[in-house]
């Protein structure tokens, strides 16, 4: 069994041409949960849904999220309505009281449903009030991952990295925003000062987590900030990774990020946004995949490969290099 970390669009991307080497029965995917957001009442966990999509083969591949083809009757009518009566349509984070009463999963990433300001499809809504039902009839988001893995036909073993909530917070000079405000409603601006975790101290592992981390652990080219930080920040997350063979892809080449905002959050947590600077994020890393033209120079083990990923043929080259590493290590 190998375990997979994902988040983002990084480590899907190299999921998306694995089987042939790591066959889906054969692995675990621990998703990250930092992202997710209640809007409208609804958990929405991107991170989860986009490795379900993939094994599930309905992905939106051109977006990396959401349903293929997935039509939109519902949001159309909730944005009709709010034009209509003249509602506010940007993101309306609800009152701190509203953020900490209510169930806990929800802490700190509760919006209002009003013109959800995220684009919701409508097969992709079924899923999110299957999820949010289910929590309330008492399950564990674990439970409900798998549940609906069934429900996807998926052979995989999906995880989320805990049954606790944890809200990825970016610190901006405007004050402080959820990760998807920041990123769908604004596109990454304004400037980054940090980026929080709230909850991580109190969040736990799963069984299912802890088990997963005792296999070895593959963390492919997703952000090290947003995507693998807050795994990193539930407690015992990283002593377990130092304790199990760990190969991590960069998503940069050098200074170079393929796509996506890694390069602005490293810079804004203090870390150099390069190769160098994920490799000193990941201290618990005991090989890395490298693009064949980074220059970087690593004191661990080193594979590479054309890293850039682009269709299953390219994901099915940085796995094997994926392989080549474990096999200097294990
Ligand atoms: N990303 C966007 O840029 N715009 C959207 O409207 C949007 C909606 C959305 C709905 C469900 C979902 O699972 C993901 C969605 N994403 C959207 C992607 C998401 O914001 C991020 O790319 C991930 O959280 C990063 O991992």
């Amino acid at each position: 069994m190998v375990t997979f970390l994902s988040g983002g669009t990084g480590t899907p991307k190299l999921l998306s041409g694995a089987e042939s080497v790591f066959p889906a029965a054969e692995t675990t995917v621990v998703g990250n949960t930092g992202d997710d957001v209640v809007l409208g009442g609804h958990l929405i966990c991107p991170d989860i849904d986009t490795v379900l999509f993939l094994d599930g083969g309905v992905l939106d591949r051109e977006t990396w999220w959401g349903i293929a083809d997935d039509s939109a009757a519902t949001h159309d009518e909730l944005h009709r309505i709010a034009d209509t009566a003249g509602l506010p349509t940007g993101p309306q984070y609800l009152s701190d009281d509203a953020q900490t009463g209510g169930r806990a999963i929800g802490h700190w990433r509760r919006f209002s449903g009003v013109a959800e300001f995220m684009h919701i499809g409508d097969r992709d809504r079924a899923v999110h009030v299957t999820r949010t039902g289910l929590l309330d009839e008492g399950h564990s988001l674990t439970e409900v991952t798998r549940l609906l893995a069934d429900a996807f036909g998926v052979d995989r073993d999906i995880v989320p990295m805990s049954d606790d909530p944890v809200a990825t917070l970016i610190h901006t000079p405007d004050g402080i925003q959820h990760f998807q405000e920041w990123w769908v409603a604004h596109g990454g601006e304004p400037t980054v000062e940090d980026v929080e975790f709230r909850g991580s101290e109190r969040a736990a592992m799963t069984p299912a987590v802890e088990s997963a981390l005792g296999d070895p652990v593959v963390i492919g080219p997703s952000n090290p900030v947003t995507s693998i930080g807050p795994m990193r920040a539930v407690p015992g997350f990283e002593a377990a990774l130092r304790e199990t063979p760990v190969v991590a892809v960069s998503p940069f080449v050098g200074g170079e990020v393929f796509s996506g905002p890694a390069a602005t959050l490293m810079a804004s947590v203090g870390r150099e946004p390069a190769t160098a600077g994920v490799a000193a994020v990941y201290p618990f890393a005991d090989a890395f995949v490298l693009d064949d033209d980074d220059p970087t120079e690593l004191d661990r083990p080193v594979v590479r490969t054309d890293t850039r990923i682009d269709d299953t043929e390219d994901a099915t080259r940085v796995t094997r290099a994926v392989d080549d590493a474990l096999a200097v290590i294990t």
